[in-house]
């Protein structure tokens, strides 16, 4: 026994990274558009520079990004003859609300969804859907100052109606929001969170992270009701802290963080908000605001299942410990000797993948789904335009065994696996297209120059093999 037979491999995108055709159709602006590649992206991202428009002299990556709004069919089609049983992608809210705050929503935003949908089910290809990955209309940022206003929840609400409706017959499988702790890190990136000067941003952070709790509650509430096979999931940026050493106040940093990084599935998968976080707002003189009825909601309308993704174990350390950290990502981590990283400085950690899943089983005793994992590199295409990724095919690898063993040695339940970014798309954190991750190669620099092009990489073949022998050929 291994995986079982009905196990869902595949691939996973998100819309602002891959679809581009950013104004077409009626879609509108969000908050993941305006994300310029360059000094400024992390600043931005995190809420500390603000960029509320397209402005001059800036390359901003999303707008056309690998054009999968016009190529999808084609690319679906690559995917189906890898094999995939199941396709993540997540819906752009402003194709089917360009503002966010209409009553009707986008009839052409919603057709393009409905095609590509078809196109899944004529591969027999299961999509999953990220109701949101990280966008956010601009407008309701503008208007309404995004998720920290309650009318956010309104909004998301009439959003998953319209969604679990209209493709009832489609799709069963959901994830509400996209790495829903990132809120805490890349707030305007997430969630179009931004910050003036002197604002108490631990406490607009609870606020918001209230809202979309809410939000998530209620969108599961809504998607059983609709229809009650829906299975619909939370989504975790995972990656458990280690200690930095043995040192009790480095173990500390490590559950402290660990507890920063749980809260929001806490409350997601456990139906309440945990203790540490409770205090937390207590020793910060944060109150909530929270409306009547909302712990009943929150404690009604649990997920069905824990979906995550995983890069990389992190690592924490006390204060006084100072250590030196790694870079290239919103997560600061201390840098763990015993690891190599990526180009970009990510830790590689195939037996800190099987420790975060037995950590988020043990946890919340759920189904899990993994929806992310993925090895950020540059390729280098030979003259016949072909990249022999072998490092790609090598950290895939290594990190399937990992997910392996913890089915059969240690008795995890686990759904699915979609790598990352199975065709190249933009990078979230970097707007970077060299930070590639797929088994298809796309034509595209980070000046956005290329012919857009599709060729299959060497790990291409490789992943058809792994699928077909439903993960027994690695
Ligand atoms: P990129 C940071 C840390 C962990 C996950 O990231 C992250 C990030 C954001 O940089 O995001 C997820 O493209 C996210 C995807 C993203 C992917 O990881 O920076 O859900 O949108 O592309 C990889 O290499």
């Amino acid at each position: 026994m291994s995986f079982k037979s009905n196990f869902l491999w595949g691939g996973a995108t998100a819309a602002n990274q891959c679809e581009g055709g950013f104004d077409a159709d009626g879609r509108g602006l969000a908050n993941v558009d305006v994300m310029p590649v360059g000094p400024e992206r992390l600043a931005i991202m995190t809420g500390h520079h603000k960029m509320l428009d397209f402005e001059e002299n800036y390359f901003y990556p999303a707008k056309q990004a690998i054009d999968m709004y016009h190529e999808y069919k084609k690319d679906i089609a690559l995917f189906a003859e890898m094999g995939f049983k199941v396709y993540r992608l997540s819906i752009a809210w402003t194709r089917i609300f360009p503002n966010g705050d209409e009553l009707e929503p986008n009839e052409k935003g919603l057709l393009f969804y409905e095609n590509l949908f078809n196109e899944c089910h004529k591969y027999g290809i299961e999509p999953l859907v990220t109701i949101t990955h990280f966008d956010c209309p601009m407008y309701l940022i503008k208007k309404y100052n995004g998720w920290r206003n309650r009318k956010m929840v309104g909004f998301y609400e009439r959003l998953c109606r319209v969604l679990f409706t209209r493709y009832k017959k489609q799709v069963k499988y959901w994830l509400t929001f996209n790495e829903i702790n990132m809120l805490f890190h890349g707030s305007f990136m997430s969630s179009g969170l931004y910050f003036d000067p002197g604002e108490n941003e631990l406490a607009i952070k609870y606020q918001a992270a209230h809202h979309q709790l809410v939000a998530s509650a209620l969108a599961t509430k809504i998607g059983h009701e609709i229809n009650p096979d829906n299975q619909i999931g939370c989504m975790l940026a995972g990656g458990d802290y280690y200690p930095n050493t043995c040192n009790p106040e480095d173990v500390w940093a490590a559950i402290k963080s660990n507890h920063e990084n749980y809260f929001f599935i806490d409350v997601q998968a456990k139906g309440e908000y945990p203790y540490y976080a409770l205090q937390e707002l207590k020793n910060n003189n944060i109150k909530l605001d929270i409306a009547d009825g909302d712990v009943e909601l929150l404690k009604a309308n649990t997920v069905d299942f824990v979906s995550f993704s995983y890069y990389s174990s992190r690592v924490a350390a006390g204060e006084k410990n100072a250590a030196e950290k790694t870079d290239g990502n919103v997560f600061a981590s201390v840098r763990n000797p015993y690891l190599e990283v990526t180009e970009w400085g990510w830790q590689i950690d195939p037996l800190g993948f099987r420790i975060t899943i037995n950590q988020i089983y043990d946890r919340y005793n759920k189904p899990l789904f993994v929806v992310e994992n993925g090895l950020g590199a540059i390729d280098t295409p030979d003259k016949n335009g072909y990249v022999a990724d072998d490092y790609r095919i090598d950290y895939l690898r290594s990190h399937i065994q990992a997910m392996k063993d913890a089915v059969n040695e240690d008795g995890v339940d686990i759904m699915g696996y979609t790598t990352w970014g199975c065709i190249d798309l933009v990078s979230a954190g970097t707007g970077e297209m060299k930070k590639r991750y797929g088994f298809i190669y796309v034509d595209r620099d980070n000046e956005g120059n290329g012919s857009l092009k599709r060729t299959k990489k060497k790990s291409f073949d490789w992943y058809k093999k792994v699928i077909s022998s439903n993960g027994e050929d690695l």
